[in-house]
């Protein structure tokens, strides 16, 4: 065994050996993993063995959740806010089944985690054992496979070290995603022999940074000869880093550029030329710009263009314009509209050539940006970001949504990181809820599952550090999920979740009430005190039933409390939030107007 393995050990791993447990979680450790998320059970316990050996010599610490589904939303909200790897871990059978719904939603949204499930041991596959989870009984290799960029059963300790390595390369490089792997609990117990270990113990994974030459020329000549360019950046902006080329690019040709929903924040949406979101829930004024007939150019950065992005694949985003598109995953390029230019890459380096090459080839007078400036300022004017909304001309005493964000945003730092759930409570989010800072708000849109921002923000919170995390969620996704807020006061996990108490699943009573042949039926259900739930649990609870309660006075005192807090906030339930679009892309089952 290499040196450097045995330095990792303490006197008792000498003496009970270096299992291939231990070998994993050194693997991990090597990538700066910090926080394991799951819930032990006995085929579990050589992994958790491992964990425990790790975390007493300073390494990972595991995080134990309430429920497995939870403990993957976690992984997946870590590696969000990271940007490095989310690892949670579940038993076999149900614990493994649990995560799965959680691994389903990195994969949607491309996001590196990696899920280690246990197995019963090898000799025991095909004999009725409980739990059995292995191609002889309910094979949750099967199942993840579907839902992961790779997923394998370490079958034998002969081809355990490639398989570690190999999950962990496949889930952070190219197009990044989730990844799986089945441990029998024997193979992860036995003691690793020294000569089957090949590899040092640098990273897994290299992130390469290619661009096409030519291609970049032509999208440069392009770009500079467009009379009305928009942009579009997508999530894979994000991950991509690419947030503060976009900004120069934009200013450097006078590129008014809209995100997508997933995207939100990475284009400043204080800035200039911010058109906003544009999709669902989105902006009037991102609608208006990018729906334009006028628009010849169309640059679309880390987007794939999907239904939310495009409200419903709207065909006006299509047509008649040069699309010019830049993904790291080329099965993404002409899904629905044709792209003009097709570049392959990662965001940032593509347009780091963009940029430089522009500047090689392509000088910008003052008369051209001043007249494109000029142009879409009167644009600007005409049409506002979000749709206009004064709570002062309201005087019924309920709590608009509307108002309750644009509080809310006025209540905390604008470094504050937002975890969105699934429903109404995204929609006014989206529309109304300014995002100023790149990498500052996360919903999870890809597989939509409720819960997501329930849990998923407790990870984010323990990457963010000492930055604020809000979750805003409505009362049917806390109920999902929230039993996590135990998780959260277990470990003092300071996040501040803000429920839309509107006794019911809003989105699903909107829609049946938006829709001409729907009948209203199973969104309501008795009110829930999410205050007294939350002190039942530990956590600071507040509830909030008066407009204007929820200030910076307010936020800025439960920030300073450093712990987990719910704000129960009573909000008016009729109020109709921007979903309109949704329902037209779902109007063979609505039939709206
Ligand atoms: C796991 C899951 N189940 C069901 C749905 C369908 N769905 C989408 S939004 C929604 C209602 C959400 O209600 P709530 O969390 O209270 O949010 P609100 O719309 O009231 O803001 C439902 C049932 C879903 N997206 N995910
Ligand atoms: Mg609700």
């Amino acid at each position: 065994m290499s040196a450097e393995l045995l330095s990792f050990q303490s006197k008792e791993d000498i003496e009970s050996g270096y299992q291939y447990g231990d070998l994993l979680i050194h693997y991990l450790e090597k990538e700066g993993v910090k926080y394991v998320f799951g819930i032990p059970g006995g085929a579990l316990e050589p992994v958790y063995n491992a964990l425990a050996r790790s975390e007493v010599r300073g390494g990972i610490e595991s995080i134990l959740t309430k429920h497995e589904q939870g403990a993957a939303f976690m992984a997946d909200g870590y590696a969000r806010v990271s940007g490095g790897l989310g690892v949670c871990c579940a038993t076999t059978g149900p614990g493994a089944s649990n995560l799965f719904s959680g691994i389903t939603t990195s994969y949607a949204d491309s996001i590196p985690v990696l899920a280690l499930t246990a197995q019963i041991p090898v000799r025991n596959f095909g004999k009725n054992a409980f739990q059995d989870s292995s191609h002889e009984g309910v094979d949750m290799v099967e199942v993840f496979k579907k839902s992961t960029r790779y997923s394998g059963l370490v079958l034998n300790s002969r081809i355990a070290d490639d398989m570690f390595r190999k999950a962990i390369r496949v889930a952070m490089s190219g197009n990044r995603g989730p990844v799986h792997i089945s441990l029998p609990s024997d193979v992860m117990a036995e003691l690793v022999d020294e000569p089957t270990l090949s590899h040092s113990m640098t990273s897994c994974y290299v992130q390469p940074h290619y661009f096409d030459r030519r291609a970049v020329a032509e999208a440069v000549k392009l770009l500079s000869q467009a009379r009305k360019p928009a942009m579009l950046v997508g999530s894979g902006a994000i991950w991509s880093g690419a947030a503060g080329k976009l900004k120069e690019l934009a200013e450097m040709l006078t590129i008014p550029t809209a995100t997508t929903p997933k995207a939100k924040g990475t284009f400043p949406e204080d800035h200039d030329l911010a058109l906003g979101c544009f999709g669902f829930g989105g902006s009037p004024r991102a609608d208006a710009y990018l729906l334009d007939r006028g628009v010849d150019l169309l640059l679309a950065v880390g987007t794939s263009f999907n239904e939310w992005a495009t409200h419903g694949w709207n065909d006006l985003l299509g047509q008649g314009r040069t699309i010019i598109q830049i993904d790291i995953d080329p099965y993404q390029f002409g899904r629905h509209y044709e792209s003009t230019l097709a570049l392959t890459g990662d965001a940032t380096t593509v347009l780091n050539e963009m940029y430089d090459e522009l500047n090689r080839t392509h000088r910008v007078t003052r008369l051209e940006h001043n007249v494109r400036g000029e142009r879409y300022a009167e644009f600007r004017s005409k049409y506002p970001i979000s749709i206009p909304y004064n709570n002062a001309l309201i005087q019924d005493g309920l709590i608009k949504p509307q108002q309750l964000m644009v509080d809310i945003r006025k209540a905390v730092p604008d470094d504050s990181i937002f975890f969105i759930d699934i429903g109404n409570n995204l929609a006014w989010a989206l529309h109304y809820l300014p995002a100023i800072r790149p990498g500052t708000f996360f919903a999870a849109l890809g597989f939509s599952c409720m819960g997501y921002g329930v849990a998923g923000s407790i990870g984010g919170k323990l990457a963010a550090k000492e930055r604020p995390v809000i979750a805003i969620v409505g009362d049917g996704g806390f109920l999902m999920n929230g039993m996590e807020l135990a998780t959260a006061v277990n470990y003092n996990i300071a996040v501040i979740w803000i429920v839309l108490n509107d006794s019911g699943l809003g989105m699903v009573r909107h829609g049946q009430r938006m829709s001409k042949n729907a009948m209203e039926t199973s969104h309501a259900f008795k009110q829930v005190d999410f205050a007294s739930l939350a002190e039942s649990l530990g956590a600071v609870g507040v509830r909030i039933d008066k407009q204007g309660e929820l200030d910076q006075k307010l936020m800025q005192k439960l920030i300073a409390l450093k712990k987990p807090v719910v704000i129960d906030v009573l909000i008016d339930p009729d109020e109709v939030p921007p979903i309109g679009s949704r329902l037209s892309a779902l109007k063979d089952i609505y039939d709206t107007d």
